[in-house]
């Protein structure tokens, strides 16, 4: 069974190279690419020198050792020493720009997603879970990283390896090297056979622990249901269900490895055992030194140590061609609504006016959410919208926002197009005051002016007085200075409010939207409070209020009723209850607590509920 959070989508392709991919990677390469050309150049000089070492120890046999003197042993020691010593200063500098470019490219991918995650729709994150979000910016990149460290250039690095050593080998003696290669077919079709078998294995491998790290994320996180349903048993029995199909499939790579090298070993032993055999009589018969005989021996060993460590790095190949191919998909995600290049600037102070000018909007193209909702909203004037579920007031507010573009008709702010305007500036002049109200990670200070250095300490405060949220502040030790944990789970519902309050007002937006719907469910204490804090955040300034309880927008300059996307009346509280309409019916509805005689007079045909 896969849990709810799991993605298909996210399921690992299987091919080790991808041109197109890696060629979007090398985009990434090129601002470094004297660095990496650097890299491969010395890459190849350790290569070199690594094949020197064996005919070093050749000249020493053949000029000192057989003859038994020690005439050339200073200068061949002192050579071989020199050798280590570049080999020393090359693989260090070369291991060094390697992982400064694989650095920079990292960070350099980073920031990109992240960019273009901010400028995502807010539909998007709707789709998107953050867990996995997350896993792009950090698994994926580091996937990357080991392709860039110890893929792509170790595959090159074996490369050269193999080819210096087939040469040497031909230079040495070509009848042993044709020897040598002759076990060639037969190691080639056993790497291909255990390739394919270890593609699965490892595919099997990354497949599961993705579905067990999602498992984990989604049920550690709605811990509090789970326990509050008694769900554990069940959930512990899927989770060990998820372990251990990891468990099969990590012991299944074992199994394939430890199959390989011993085969690999075995085919080498054999090749070393036949060019002992007959080196041995080219030796005898003089055709072949000893310090040929034993160079071509460590060539040999030399030979199948690549061929050994392949299946490790196609599969680092292969994870990172997922990683590669997720990320890139992330990145080609189309971005939210984006701001024409001839976009105007507004003013740095506005009046705050609202209009809808024939609004027609859709989240999916067909199902119209708003329907030609025309209205002005005028400076300083506080308006509320109010509707059934699903009338449209949240899409209303994501539009004026512009979280969204509309399909027909203008939304204008004191006038501009704001589809003609700077997204960013359109936002600032703009409050909003959420339901549900985000804390960050930070100080109460940090918090109510989130970052913006051009707020002042004073105007925090002001904010904060002015919402009445100075009042349990300042009953906190360290005050303005308090450090809220994450999403400010050490404050209660109503503090969290207040702060929001406090945040939206230090900004000082000339038009401000509430949705508030979170009073309902806090002490009439502290509802009375927030209320006041409302009434006081909104007082002067352009407002837009989005309330499902009646009560809170009584007092509002105008009520809008917005019913399947349309406008339907408009006017005072009083104004709308003596239409005896849509909202005297939702008026009346809400009074069902409330003493008869406070009720007006029923209309008959209202059935209840
Ligand atoms: N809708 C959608 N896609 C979204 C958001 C909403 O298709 N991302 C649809 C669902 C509703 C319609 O749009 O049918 C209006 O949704 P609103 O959120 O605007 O409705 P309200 O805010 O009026 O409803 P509520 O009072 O429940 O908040
Ligand atoms: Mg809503």
């Amino acid at each position: 069974m896969t849990s709810i959070g799991y993605n298909e989508e996210d399921d690992v392709i299987g091919k080790a190279y991808d041109s197109e991919l890696v060629g979007r990677l090398l985009q990434y390469i090129r601002p470094y690419s004297w660095r990496m050309a650097l890299a491969i150049l010395l890459l190849v000089l350790v290569t070199a020198l690594t094949l020197v070492q064996p005919l070093l120890v050749q000249q020493a046999i053949d000029r000192d050792v057989a003859n038994g003197t020690t005439d050339d042993m200073w200068w061949i020691s002192a050579l071989y020493l020199v050798v280590l010593v570049l080999l020393f200063v090359f693989t260090y500098a070369e291991s060094l720009l390697l992982v400064q470019v694989s650095q920079r490219v990292m960070n350099d991918m980073r920031l990109e997603l992240f960019r273009h995650l901010q400028r995502m729709s807010i539909s998007f994150y709707d789709a998107n879970p953050v867990g996995r979000l997350v896993t792009r910016l950090t698994n994926d990149i580091v996937a990357l990283d080991q392709l860039l460290t110890a893929g792509a250039l170790t595959i090159l690095r074996d490369v050269c390896m193999i080819v210096g050593v087939a040469i040497l080998l031909f230079v040495i003696d070509w009848k042993l090297a044709l020897i040598t290669l002759a076990m060639m077919p037969v190691l080639a079709f056993l790497m291909r056979w255990f390739a394919i078998a270890m593609r699965n294995a490892f595919r099997r491998q990354r497949l599961h622990t993705a579905r067990m790290n999602a498992f984990a994320a989604e049920h550690i996180s709605g811990m509090l249901l789970i326990q509050m349903f008694g769900r554990q048993k069940t959930d512990l029995v899927e989770f060990d269900e998820n372990s251990g199909a990891l468990q099969a499939a990590n012991m299944s790579v074992v199994h394939q490895f430890a199959a390989f090298e011993p085969v690999v070993a075995m085919v080498s032993a054999i090749t070393t055992g036949v060019i002992i055999v007959v080196g041995g009589q080219f030796v005898l018969d003089t055709e072949l030194t000893i310090g040929q005989f034993v160079a071509f021996l460590t060539l040999v060993g030399m030979y199948y140590n690549p061929v050994r460590e392949i299946a490790d790095r196609f599969n680092i190949l292969q994870s990172a061609m997922a990683a590669l191919e997720r990320i890139f998909t992330l990145l080609d995600e189309p971005e939210g609504v984006k701001d024409s290049a001839e976009a105007v600037d507004l003013p740095e102070k506005i009046a705050g006016q609202v209009d809808f000018e024939n609004v027609r909007f859709a989240y999916t193209p067909g199902t119209w959410v708003l329907k030609g909702v025309s209205f002005r909203i005028a400076p300083g004037e506080r308006v509320a919208f109010v509707g059934a579920t699903g009338a449209g007031k949240t899409s209303l507010i994501n539009l004026l926002l512009r979280f969204y573009d509309i399909q027909e008709g203008a939304i204008r702010l004191d006038g501009v197009n704001i589809a003609t305007a700077k997204q960013h500036q359109v936002r600032r002049h703009i409050g909003l005051v959420l339901q549900d109200p985000f804390i960050f990670t930070g100080t109460i200070e940090e918090n109510i002016r989130l970052r913006d250095e051009s707020i002042t300490t004073e105007q925090v405060r002001q904010a904060a007085r002015l919402v009445g949220a100075d009042r349990f502040i300042n009953q906190l030790p360290d005050g303005y200075q308090h450090k809220l944990v994450e999403r400010g789970a050490n404050l209660s519902t109503g503090q969290k409010q207040l702060l929001a309050f406090a945040r939206s007002v230090a900004f000082d937006p000339e038009v401000m939207l509430v949705l508030d719907e979170a009073t309902a469910n806090i002490d009439s204490e502290t509802e009375a409070l927030i209320q006041d804090s409302l009434e006081r955040l909104t007082a002067k300034r352009t407002s837009i209020i989005i309330a499902h309880r009646l009560a809170t927008v009584r007092g509002c300059d105008r009520i809008i009723v917005l019913n399947h996307g349309e406008i339907v009346e408009q006017g005072t509280h009083d104004e709308l209850l003596a239409l005896r309409g849509r909202y005297f019916k939702l008026w009346l509805l809400q009074q069902r607590d409330v003493p008869a005689e406070v009720v007006a007079p029923a209309s008959g045909e209202l059935a209840p509920g």
